[in-house]
C-alpha cells in the first residue's frame, strides 16, 4: 500500500556519485546500505560504557581467533548544529586534526574515488606497549532529506605496503545523523538538534593485550563523542544554519 512504498523510498539509500563500473562500487554501496538499515540499532545485551545526559556508549566484549574485536555502539544528541553540518566535519579531510586525536600524522589521500568518497592512509599513535597501527579505508558521505551518514570501511584496493614495524588495523565505522526540529518551530540553528548514531568495528590486526585494548576504547570513544560535537558546534555557532 501507500504508506508502506513511501516507507521503502525512505530506508533507499539517497544518490552517490560513484561511477558504477569502479571496483570498489559495488562493495560501497552494499556496506553503506547495511549501515543505513542500522539506524535505530538496539543495544541489548551490550555493556554500558558510559551514559552522561544524553552521551550513551555501549560496548559488546568479542574476542575472534584470539583477536579482540568488541564492536563499539553510541548514540549522542548535541545542540545547535544540524546532521549534514556534522556529519560533514567527520568526513572532510581539512577538519581531521582538528578534532582526531589518535592519528600519528594527517591522514594521506591515497586516491579520490568520487566527489563523496576519498580513499585514505591513516597512521595512528602508538599505544605502549603495542606496535603502532594503520588503516586502509574509503570514506564515504551520503544524505537524504532526514539524514546523513558517513561510512569509513578498510579495502585492500590500492594499500600502500604495510611497513615492519606497524600493524595494519581493519575498521568498519558509520555515523548516521539527523536533525531534529519541532514543526512548529523556524529553522533557526537554537531550535535544531542532532541525533547522531555511531557504530565501530575494530579489528587491531595484531597482537595487542586485552586490558590495554579494553581500556583505550572505554576512555577514548567517549573523548572522541565529546571533543568532536563541541568542536562542530564550535564551528558553526556564528553561521547560518545548513540543513
Ligand atoms: O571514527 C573515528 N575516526 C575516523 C577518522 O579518523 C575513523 C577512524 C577509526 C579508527 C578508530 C580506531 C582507533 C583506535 C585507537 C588507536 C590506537 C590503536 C592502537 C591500539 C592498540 C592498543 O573512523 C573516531 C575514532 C575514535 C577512536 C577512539
Amino acid at each position: 500500500d501507500a504508506s508502506n512504498m513511501s516507507r521503502l523510498r525512505q530506508a533507499r539509500l539517497p544518490n552517490h556519485s560513484l561511477d558504477p563500473n569502479h571496483p570498489l562500487t559495488d562493495e560501497i554501496m552494499r556496506v553503506c546500505q547495511s549501515h543505513w538499515d542500522n539506524w535505530g540499532a538496539s543495544c541489548a545485551g551490550m555493556e554500558l560504557l558510559e551514559k552522561d545526559g544524553e552521551l550513551a556508549v555501549y560496548r559488546k566484549q568479542l574476542e575472534e581467533e584470539g583477536m579482540i574485536i568488541d564492536p563499539i555502539l553510541a548514540t549522542y544528541t548535541v545542540s545547535g548544529v544540524s546532521a549534514r553540518e556534522v556529519a560533514e566535519y567527520f568526513w572532510d579531510l581539512h577538519y581531521r586534526l582538528d578534532w582526531e586525536h589518535t592519528l600519528d600524522s594527517a591522514p594521506v589521500v591515497v586516491d579520490t574515488l568520487a566527489a563523496d568518497t576519498v580513499l585514505l592512509h591513516q597512521i595512528y599513535r602508538r599505544v605502549w606497549p603495542t606496535a603502532q597501527r594503520d588503516a586502509v579505508f574509503w570514506s564515504h558521505i551520503r544524505h537524504d532529506e532526514r539524514r546523513t551518514m558517513v561510512v569509513n570501511y578498510s579495502t585492500d584496493y590500492k594499500a600502500p605496503p604495510l611497513i615492519n614495524s606497524r600493524q595494519r588495523m581493519r575498521l568498519n565505522v558509520s555515523m548516521i545523523c539527523e536533525t531534529e526540529l519541532p514543526p512548529e518551530l523556524p529553522a533557526d540553528r537554537r531550535h535544531i538538534r542532532c541525533r547522531i548514531q555511531y557504530a565501530a568495528n575494530i579489528n587491531p590486526g595484531g597482537w595487542a593485550p586485552a586490558t590495554v585494548l579494553r581500556q583505550v576504547a572505554k576512555r577514548e570513544y567517549p573523548k572522541f563523542l565529546r571533543r568532536f560535537t563541541a568542536y562542530c558546534i564550535d564551528k558553526v555557532k556564528n553561521r547560518p544554519v545548513q540543513l
